[in-house]
């Protein structure tokens, strides 16, 4: 038979023993079964209070209080134990999933584009015959697309372009050549630049016309260049490109900021000029228009047109990666379309 004071002894040592315990307990598994020995309907407390009945009222009530109390205590440490072995647990399971995010993966992801392929091919060939490579805006003010590239502003060859318009009045630049004036107002001459970048028109597409497709302008200043120099430099990237000799013929050709202007043809390269379905039958397909810069044009560039000359060309990027890769609809390539990236 126990009595009051044996009682209160007992949950008294209980509450050292199990604090003690509880440091020693190192898993989820044994932290359980530690509960249910303690707190648990069969557990220890339960035990110790079934002597309860040999005390009086007062006592009953007073032992029942500091029983609750220490229910109280150990159930909090036992939650805070819970929560420190949890922790642990993450920790463990965390060190041996690491991983090193620097890493090369021994599988590519992703690739690039294959305009852009063609693109950085493109501005390596032009670089290497020193040209630099330039950039403009997308969002381009009327002057530099038109005005000063010799346009008037009710110049019939403005509806050559068929252009989107901002409410603001701004447009989106209907060609690269756009860009020949900003080069001219920073760069002093002599001057060979590149200009690789996005146009828009406002027309139908079909098989190859886009709203949205890359050109890529070249541009020439220097004392006495003439249309010899135009040929040879266009002969050396075409060669150089497609990696054999490139015959090419001018044509005449009319764009208001050259002058003369004209369309470059090359000799097909798949029928070597005797006719076939990709030039169609002509021997010559149409590449690149081109021409000398216009003194009006060097002039709007506060450019000197008696001491210096220019030619300039602009040439459909997405068309020639079309001819190397043999695609049939230039609008594969801005459809997004996995199956047809993952060919390049
Ligand atoms: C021009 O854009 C002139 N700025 C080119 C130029 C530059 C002439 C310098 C003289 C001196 P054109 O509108 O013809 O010209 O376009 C040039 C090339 O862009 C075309 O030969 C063609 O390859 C490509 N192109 C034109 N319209 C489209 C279109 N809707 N979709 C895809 N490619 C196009």
């Amino acid at each position: 038979m126990q009595n009051y004071s044996s009682i209160k002894e007992s949950l008294q040592l209980l509450e050292k023993q199990v604090n003690e315990q509880l440091k020693e307990v190192q898993t989820l598994e044994i932290l359980k079964e530690l509960y249910q020995n303690t707190l648990g309907k069969k557990g220890k407390i339960t035990e110790i209070l079934k002597h309860l009945k040999d005390l009086s009222p007062e006592e009953k009530k007073e032992i029942g209080m500091l029983a609750n109390e220490l229910k109280d205590i150990l159930s909090q440490s036992f939650k805070e134990k819970q929560k420190e072995l949890e922790q642990k647990q993450i920790q463990e399971k965390l060190s041996k999933e690491f991983f090193d995010i620097l890493r090369p993966l021994r599988k590519r992801v992703g690739r690039i584009h294959p305009l852009s392929q063609i693109q950085y091919e493109v501005e390596d060939i032009f670089i290497n015959m020193g040209f630099q490579i330039m950039d403009g805006p997308e969002v381009e003010l009327d002057e530099y697309n038109f005005g000063k590239l010799n346009f008037t502003d009710d110049h019939p060859a403005r509806d050559m372009q068929d252009t989107f318009w901002t409410e603001e009045g701004f447009l989106l630049r209907t060609h690269t050549s756009s860009v020949q004036v900003r080069a001219m107002e920073i760069l002093k001459p002599p001057f060979k630049i590149i200009v690789p970048g996005r146009v828009f028109r406002y027309e139908e597409t079909d098989a190859s016309h886009e709203n949205t497709f890359y050109q890529l302008e070249g541009m020439m200043v220097d004392k006495n260049v003439s249309t010899a120099h135009l040929i040879y430099i266009m002969k050396t990237f075409l060669s150089t490109f497609f990696e054999k000799d490139v015959t090419v013929r001018l044509r005449p050709g009319y764009f208001p900021f050259v002058e003369p202007g004209f369309e470059l043809d090359i000799q097909c390269l798949i029928c070597a000029g005797k006719g076939c379905q990709v030039c169609k039958y002509s021997g010559w397909v149409e590449l690149l228009p081109c021409g000398l810069i216009h003194p009006n044009v060097l002039k709007a560039g506060n450019i000197d047109p008696e001491k210096w000359t220019g030619f300039a060309f602009g040439m459909g990027l997405s068309r020639l990666v079309m001819m190397r890769h043999s695609i049939e609809d230039i609008r594969h390539f801005l459809s997004g379309n996995i199956r047809f990236l993952e060919q390049f």
